[in-house]
């Protein structure tokens, strides 16, 4: 099984959970930044030139976000990722797609690449402030719904893989103040040896 990531992309969030679930894997960097993503090898295996991508032995390959951590989840039900019970798994998915749809590409990435939204530079700066918007409300919201809670749903699941990319963006890339149940969250993650260990490979510790 092949990971293409970019470090410090929302991949390391699919990373944590490949060291959470503790099986062989292997990393195949895509440098970002260099448009990598829009150019042979990498166009062929996922043509909407985003990460993560994860290849199978059989030569498949699946994308999206939630896609990927759902399957990863299905196929190592001893690591104990998804809730057994059906509504359980439609609270996951309810978070995930929240997560990943709104805060992440709705909020960080009017953040991260403003002149995505805008064919005028001048206009990046507002397109910004939109993003924070909405990253500040999806937070907030988060925070409801974690309440109390050491996790997202209870015990640990890919759910809080999700949360834990958008919380280490906040802090790290956008720095931000993160309400207090998120960044009590973010400390729970961080001393997760998995998490450790996806943070040290990508040279992000
Ligand atoms: N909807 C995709 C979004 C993935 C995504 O936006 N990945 C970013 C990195 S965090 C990317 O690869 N961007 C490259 C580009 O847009 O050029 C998912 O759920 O996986």
């Amino acid at each position: 099984m092949k990971l293409f990531y970019s470090p410090n992309a929302c991949s390391l969030g699919i990373h944590v959970l490949l060291e959470e679930i503790g099986k062989p894997f292997e990393l195949v960097k895509v440098d970002l930044a260099s448009g990598a993503q829009y150019k042979e090898p990498f166009i062929s295996l996922n043509p909407k030139s985003k990460v993560p991508a994860l290849a199978l032995e059989d030569g498949s390959v699946i994308t999206e976000w939630p896609a990927v951590a759902w399957y990863l989840a299905k196929t190592n039900p001893e690591a104990h990722l998804l809730p057994t019970t059906l509504e359980g798994e439609v609270k996951a998915l309810e978070l995930l797609d929240y997560m990943v749809a709104t805060v992440h590409m709705r909020g960080f990435t009017r953040i991260f690449r403003p002149a995505n939204f805008t064919p005028t530079t001048a206009d990046e700066p507002a397109v910004q402030r939109t993003g924070r918007e909405v990253v500040e409300a999806g937070f907030k919201q988060l925070a409801q719904s974690l309440g109390a809670k050491a996790y997202l749903l209870g015990d640990l699941s890919i759910a809080d893989a999700a949360l834990f990319y958008l919380t280490h963006w906040g802090v790290q890339r956008a720095k931000m103040t993160l309400p207090p149940a998120l960044a009590s969250h973010l400390e729970r993650m961080r001393a997760r040896p998995a998490v450790q260990r996806a943070l040290a490979s990508e040279g992000l510790s």
